[in-house]
């Protein structure tokens, strides 16, 4: 009976975990029960996959254990909301969830143009965090939506700070994958006084090698059937500059023309985001605001090289911040902002812990990096 009991217990805190585990398990299962015939073994497929996640967990090494996978955490809704106007165009959304009197996190999302979303918050044990999300300006629920004026890296440095004062916040854990690693980077390299901690994932510097990777020659050899679909809005006679051609017609005067195009260069990023291609990541490409946000930010950043003095920027001014406790979690597979810049990253900053995921692309979402972002954010909240 207590032996069901801790099966039971295992059972119910199941975690995903890498398909050899799930083999072994099955053996190990196999053995213990060899009388169950395998058409009883199809018809209990749940109850036997939680019982061989719950089994291997038990009988793996340690080192094997540090590759489960970890759940978000429980849904949480915000207990204050708001917007902040920064300029006199521009109006910034802000949230805050969790515990008030809690370490401060501030999670800077990608793009730019992406948004923040309710999965953000979950990252971050709430009863430890005071988890503070911000759309960038133009982005998600900020005002107005998609517009490009007074719009510039140095403007969202400013906001992060301005934000900062009006929450009353001394210093901060800064969260930022993707773009949110740039934009956390650079902020940290300004205000380095108002870090406790940097996590990053999925490390773009925004040099131009590596905007050319993504949107010139590169990824387009991992992914020749998405390129095709991210380069048909665009004539032959063009296409030596995908960016700016994009750029042109995501600012004109067709709406049409607009939307087409944000929706093939959304497309072209949800399709590469991932080791596996998420279907339901791609609808997100089809909706129309989402799409125009992303598209007409992310182009307008990348033709102007980030508003970044140059392109060795982030690593020129890496000393502001070598004093302070990070962690990089990098995709080994990450086809958007590849390795290389993690690993030159380190190289520059040899104090930043870094993982590289050997299971996963570039998207927070895949399991091996949200574990190893959750197991970071663990180890800051004492700070
Ligand atoms: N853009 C990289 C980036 O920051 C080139 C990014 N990629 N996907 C995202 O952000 C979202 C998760 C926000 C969609």
């Amino acid at each position: 009976m207590r032996l069901m009991n801790v099966i039971w217990s295992a059972i119910r805190s199941a975690r995903p975990l890498p398909f050899s585990a799930c083999q072994q398990a099955i053996h190990l299962a196999w053995r213990l029960n060899p009388s169950r015939h395998v058409s009883k073994v199809e018809r209990h497929q749940t109850w036997i996959k939680s019982l061989c996640r719950s089994l291997s967990a038990t009988i793996m090494s340690d080192a094997q254990k540090t590759t489960m996978y970890r759940d978000l955490f429980p849904e949480i809704e915000p207990y204050d909301e708001g917007l902040l106007k920064v300029s006199d165009m521009h109006e910034i959304y802000y949230e805050q969830s969790g515990n008030k009197n809690g370490v401060p996190v501030i999670y800077v999302h990608g793009g730019p143009g992406g948004g923040t979303g309710p999965r953000d918050r979950r990252y971050f044990d709430p009863a430890a965090y005071r988890i503070i999300l911000l759309d960038q300006r133009g982005a998600g629920r900020s005002k107005p939506p998609a517009e490009l004026r007074e719009n510039t890296t140095w403007h969202l440095v400013s906001d992060l700070e301005a934000l900062r004062l009006h929450l009353n916040i001394d210093k901060w854990v800064v969260f930022g994958g993707s773009w949110g690693s740039t934009l956390a980077l650079i902020y940290a390299e300004q205000h380095p006084d108002r870090v406790k901690a940097l996590i990053l994932r999925g490390i773009f510097t925004l040099r131009r090698r590596e905007l050319l990777w993504y949107y010139q020659d590169g990824a387009n050899h991992i992914f020749p059937d998405a390129w095709e679909k991210f380069v048909e809005p665009i004539p032959v006679v063009e296409r030596h500059d995908l960016m700016g051609a994009y750029h042109r017609r995501l600012t004109g005067d067709d709406p049409s023309i607009q939307l087409q195009c944000a929706q093939r260069w959304s497309m072209w990023e949800m399709s590469t985001s991932r080791l596996l291609v998420d279907h339901e990541l791609l609808k997100r490409a089809e909706t129309d605001e989402w799409a125009l946000q992303f598209a007409k930010i992310e182009a307008h950043y990348f033709v102007n090289g980030g508003f970044m003095r140059c392109d060795e920027h982030i690593y020129e001014d890496i000393d502001n911040i070598r004093h302070i406790p990070a962690t990089i979690v990098q995709g080994r597979y990450d086809v958007v902002c590849p390795a290389e810049s993690a690993w030159k990253l380190h190289k520059h900053w040899p104090e930043a812990e870094l993982f590289i995921i050997d299971d996963a692309g570039h998207s927070a979402k895949e399991p091996g990096i949200t574990t190893q972002l959750m197991n970071a954010a663990d180890k800051y909240k004492t700070l």
